[in-house]
């Protein structure tokens, strides 16, 4: 069995191959599968889109199918926008939209707090499911920094550190994020069907 890793999300699939190390000529994503439809994320947890995610991609595939589901969790804004991170600003919108109505949220709030989540799921064809949760605490910036990275990064500023996650290198957001984090989890609970998979 091969093994999927099932994101369309290029920021994502940067971070996630550069911690595990996987061959590229055998680890796959949904990129390379245009033709299956987006996984509908209608769950209310973070959990429960994991676990969405990669069951279908794997029933799709006949791959191990690891999928991420993340989201920023304000605590002024009672923890949105969460598993709702990625349409904050609506259906389609991009990265900058996001951060401009967060931004728009919090303006003039004084307690910046926030948290990021991620939840790793392995799946495979056979209904074997594991998941893992990554967590990053820190706050939002007034106005966004950097260029690395992707979606909220240039506003959250983590614990620690006085610059944004996009002001970090990608080995360097991995040592500290909720995906980072994660992930090393994930090698330490899964490395024997992961390794299967490495460069
Ligand atoms: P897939 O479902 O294909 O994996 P997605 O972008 O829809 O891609 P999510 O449903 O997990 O993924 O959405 C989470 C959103 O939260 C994502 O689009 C980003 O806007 C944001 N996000 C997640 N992880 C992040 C990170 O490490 N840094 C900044 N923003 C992040």
């Amino acid at each position: 069995m091969n093994l999927l890793i099932a994101t369309r999300n290029r920021g994502k699939l940067k971070e996630i191959r550069e911690v595990l190390n996987l061959d590229s000529s055998i680890v796959k994503s949904s990129l390379d599968y245009p033709e299956i439809p987006d996984v509908i994320e209608d769950k209310d947890t973070l959990e429960g889109n994991a676990i969405k995610k990669a069951c279908e991609m794997a029933n799709a595939t006949g791959c191990w199918a690891l999928s991420d589901d993340s989201g920023l969790e304000v605590e002024a804004l009672n923890g949105e926008p969460g598993v709702y991170s990625a349409r904050y600003a609506g259906e389609n919108c991009s990265y900058l939209d996001n951060i401009n109505k967060l931004l728009y949220e919090l303006d003039g709030i004084e307690n910046r707090r926030a948290v990021f989540k991620t939840v790793l799921c392995l799946a495979n064809l056979v209904g074997e499911v594991r998941t893992i949760e990554g967590i990053c605490k820190g706050s939002i910036a007034l106005t966004p920094t950097g260029t690395e990275g992707f979606g909220y990064d240039p506003i959250f500023i983590p614990d620690g550190y006085k610059c944004s996650f996009a002001e970090l290198a990608t080995n360097e957001k991995n040592k500290i994020s909720h995906r980072g984090q994660a992930l090393s989890e994930a090698i330490r609970q899964w490395g024997s069907i992961l390794s299967q998979f490495n460069k």
